[in-house]
């Protein structure tokens, strides 16, 4: 084949390293679409908001680049239209921390103590086979309330020889044996199975419990959650009247509003060779271009996610967030459940190992603090489209009515309703135990300030918001000041 002209041009394009990705031209920019920035910040959930609102508090200037139509990322605040209540159905609970504390009286945000409802009952019911309640049989070790409490005992005592877990990933070589096992033969190998029970509902949105490795579980459930869910330390935090989302509205405002976070906006390209950072964003109102001196990266590292930003991502990078898998994770508003206001429903499977219902699936149905919703969630190990979900709740709840007689007879309630749906994908991100034991977080923290570029969030800390900003504030924000 001869070389035309068009193939030596192909050939060119293929060689170029930037190929497929367009580059940004800052003199094609309007100089009032151009913002010049001490940190670009792409995210404005629990990580990316902490950052920019300290940044700002030390006097830096920042620009945010959320891709929804508010700032918050996991939180989900649900307006009942019918009593005008406000219902956190994502993010609910907080420990009761300095660095909390501080976050909310900055903005004068209260927050009162997270308490659950002595009116509700638990149960139990095998949610994809019968739906009939049914109490745990004795074989099944967490049936016994004294075995649960010694269990959590137990887990307090485990956890507490991994001091380092407190603080992101700072894993000692070589990393404890125990920190690497399936949860489910870390828990038989210290007869600590009593715990599946709760940890089913604590551990919620990251897969099937008992293969889960143990690193992530106590990374999820550190000593500190479980002493200030079991009475034994501090109770943790809930938001007052207006939902956790009034701290990110008023997160919002702090920041400049649209002057410095822009909403609903798509991040083109970044690019990070020149002597600044370039983020082309598209927005509701047209381009706009970021021209900073460091970038903050606050969404879920996968490899996915960072070539929708268009990051010019380096072999390492690439080599790095090209390990994560993640679990998949929705939370769920329901209006006329038709179950009863009284009882808290939880999937288990008395026949499966330590009892432990297997997921994809809901994991727990409970009544919401305002009257006539009801709040569900559901987790999946692999990809699952929202409408499947919606399908397998709405057959759950007519299975849990129709086999405990719910509906009385004569009655036709109003049909359920799923009023408040998200889809929290992708969830939590995890790499193979043999990954773990190779060295994968010290590579992971060893990008932190390459490339002009920080990393915050769940992937580094936990999904903890307490946690994220106690690790910004001890971790990242004195070093990303450093860089500026
Ligand atoms: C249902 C649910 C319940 C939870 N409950 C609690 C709880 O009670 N207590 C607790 O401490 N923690 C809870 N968590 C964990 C929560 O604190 C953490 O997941 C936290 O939100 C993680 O912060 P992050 O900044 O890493 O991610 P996020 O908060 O998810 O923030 C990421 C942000 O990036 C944005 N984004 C994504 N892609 C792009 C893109 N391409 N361009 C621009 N922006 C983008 C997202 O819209 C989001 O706003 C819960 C999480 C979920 C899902
Ligand atoms: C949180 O902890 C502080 C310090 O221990 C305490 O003074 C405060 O009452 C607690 N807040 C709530 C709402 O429990
Ligand atoms: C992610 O998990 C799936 C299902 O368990 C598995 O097939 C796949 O290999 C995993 N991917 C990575 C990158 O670990
Ligand atoms: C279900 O409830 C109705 C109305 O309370 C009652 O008449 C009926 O006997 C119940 N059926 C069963 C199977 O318990």
């Amino acid at each position: 084949m001869l070389p035309t002209k068009q193939f030596l041009s192909a050939a060119l394009l293929l060689l170029s390293p930037s190929f497929g990705a367009a580059t940004i031209d800052i003199g094609s920019y309007l100089s009032n679409t151009i913002l010049v920035r001490d940190v670009a910040i792409i995210g404005g959930g629990s990580s990316g908001t902490y950052a920019a609102v300290q940044l700002k508090r030390s006097g830096y200037s920042v620009a945010v680049v959320e891709k929804a139509g508010r700032l918050g990322g996991h939180v989900d605040t649900y307006q009942d239209p019918a009593t005008g209540a406000a219902l956190d159905y994502g993010v609910v609970a907080l420990l009761n921390t300095s660095v909390v504390r501080d976050y909310f009286s900055f903005f004068n945000e209260g927050l009162t103590t997270f308490t659950t409802d002595p009116s509700i009952t638990g149960v139990y019911a095998n949610f994809k086979k019968d739906g009939k309640i049914a109490a745990p049989p004795a074989t099944v070790p967490w049936a016994d309330p004294a075995a649960v409490f010694a269990s959590l005992l137990g887990y307090g005592a485990q956890i507490s020889q991994y001091p380092f877990l407190v603080d992101g990933y700072n894993l000692p070589n070589p990393v404890p044996e125990d920190l690497l096992l399936p949860f489910g033969e870390f828990l038989s190998k210290h007869n600590l199975g009593a715990l599946a029970g709760t940890f089913f509902n604590l551990v919620s949105g990251v897969g099937n419990l008992l293969a889960t490795t143990t690193l992530y579980v106590f990374k999820y459930v550190p000593k500190t959650t479980i002493d200030a869910f079991s009475g034994l330390g501090t109770p943790p935090l809930t938001s007052t009247g207006n939902g956790f989302q009034a701290l990110y509205n008023k997160a919002f405002a702090y920041l400049g509003s649209g002057a410095n976070v822009i909403l609903n906006a798509k991040v083109r390209v970044i690019e990070r060779d020149g002597p600044r950072v370039l983020v082309a964003v598209t927005t509701p109102s047209g381009p706009k271009l970021i021209i900073a001196k460091e970038l903050l990266v606050a969404v879920q590292p996968k490899l996915s996610v960072l070539q929708e930003i268009g990051l010019d991502l380096t072999r390492e990078e690439r080599g790095i967030f090209g390990q994560f898998n993640n679990s998949y994770y929705w939370d769920i508003v329901i209006k006329n459940s038709g179950l009863p206001a009284d009882l808290s429903f939880t999937n288990a499977d008395f026949d499966a190992p330590l009892g432990i219902a297997p997921l994809p699936g809901i994991q727990n149905i409970s009544p919401a603090r305002v009257k006539d919703l009801t709040l569900t969630y559901y987790t999946s190990p692999s990809s699952k489209t929202d409408a499947e979900v919606k399908a397998d709740v709405l057959a759950t709840l007519a299975r849990l009515r129709t086999a405990n007689n719910f509906t009385a007879a004569g009655a036709s309630p109003a049909a359920p309703e799923l009023v408040g749906f998200n889809n929290h994908q992708p969830f939590w991100l995890t790499v193979p135990p043999a990954a773990i034991a190779s060295g994968f977080y010290g590579q992971l923290n060893g990008l932190q300030g390459k490339k002009k570029t920080w990393w915050t969030g769940a992937t580094f800390v936990a999904h903890d918001s307490s946690a994220i900003w106690a690790w910004s504030e001890a971790s990242l924000l004195p070093k990303l000041k450093a860089a500026l």
